[in-house]
């Protein structure tokens, strides 16, 4: 495994945990952060030994957004040139099941990297927002797309213009986070369901994952097609063999991930 120094890369069985380790800073996400980040995403990724990830921070802070002092300096041009934030894209084409295990704050990129998970697992100590426009600047790293389709352009349009934060109750009631745990239960609850996910088959996930996704992307007809093809070809698999011949002799399925 690579070594990195603002991040901590742990292994639970099949199960890859990724924790922000910028304490100074409430675990602002400078371009540091990002490659990290993305290169051990990716290295996770690849790794047919991992069935899920776990992307968390303190508990204080998943992340306080964008390196705001790294921000500062920068020109348009500076900006444009070095296409900020681009990157972060990447962490959206993973194909390994995501979590986001948000504990005190995640705000502004924060907030925008939860959303880039496929599962927001709040503590009840998470607090969310896109307090950009207090900054003179707006979301971006996908906040005002991600945030609207998950929470409706009401919430949406009233986070992104007063800049005001959200509780994990209210983030939870709008739709934004599966589930509110007990922050000292964070980490184990998060791991739990990250080992629920990563002891199914690996490339049935990775097609479900897929196939929720394209909701987001393209219309209902086309979305239940997308699906409807999937589906037929998860009987190409192994895993679909051996489920369906364990629940039948009435056994637990033992899948190769493949
Ligand atoms: N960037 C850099 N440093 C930060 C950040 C940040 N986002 N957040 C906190 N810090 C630093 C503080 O400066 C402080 O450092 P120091 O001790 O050296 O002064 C340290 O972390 C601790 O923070 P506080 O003392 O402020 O802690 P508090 O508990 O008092 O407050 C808050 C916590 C409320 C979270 C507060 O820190 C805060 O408001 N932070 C900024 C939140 C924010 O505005 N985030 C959005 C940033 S912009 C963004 O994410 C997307 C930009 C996209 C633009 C696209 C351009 C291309």
């Amino acid at each position: 495994m690579t070594s990195y120094e603002t991040i901590l890369i742990d292994r639970k069985d099949r199960v890859g945990v990724i924790t922000l380790n910028r304490p100074e800073a409430l675990n602002a996400l400078n371009l540091q952060v990002m490659h990290e980040v993305i290169a051990a995403a990716t290295e996770f990724d690849r790794d047919p030994g991992i069935g899920c990830i776990v992307l968390t921070g303190s508990a204080k802070a998943f992340a306080a957004g964008a390196d705001i002092k790294e921000m500062q300096p920068n020109s348009y041009m500076d900006v444009y040139l070095a296409d900020w934030f681009t990157a972060w894209d990447r962490l959206a084409e993973i194909r390994t099941p995501t979590i986001a295990a948000v504990s005190g704050y995640a705000l502004g990129g924060g907030c925008e990297l939860a959303m880039i998970c496929d599962i927001i697992l709040a503590a009840d100590t998470a607090k969310f927002g896109q307090p950009e426009i207090k900054l003179g600047v707006i979301p971006g790293i996908g906040g005002s797309q991600r945030l609207t389709r998950a929470v409706g352009k009401a919430k949406a349009m009233e986070l992104c213009l007063t800049g005001r934060m959200m509780d994990a109750a209210e983030a939870e009631r709008a739709g934004l986070v599966s589930r509110i745990v007990p922050a000292a239960d964070l980490a184990d609850e998060a791991i739990s369901v990250a080992t629920t996910i990563a002891g199914m088959s690996l490339p049935i996930a990775m097609m479900a994952k897929e196939s929720v996704n394209r909701a987001f992307e393209t219309t209902l007809a086309e979305g239940v097609r997308f699906e409807r093809r999937v589906f037929h070809a998860t009987f190409a698999t192994a895993d679909q063999k051996e489920g369906m011949a364990a629940f039948v002799e009435k056994r637990k399925p033992t899948f190769e991930h493949r």
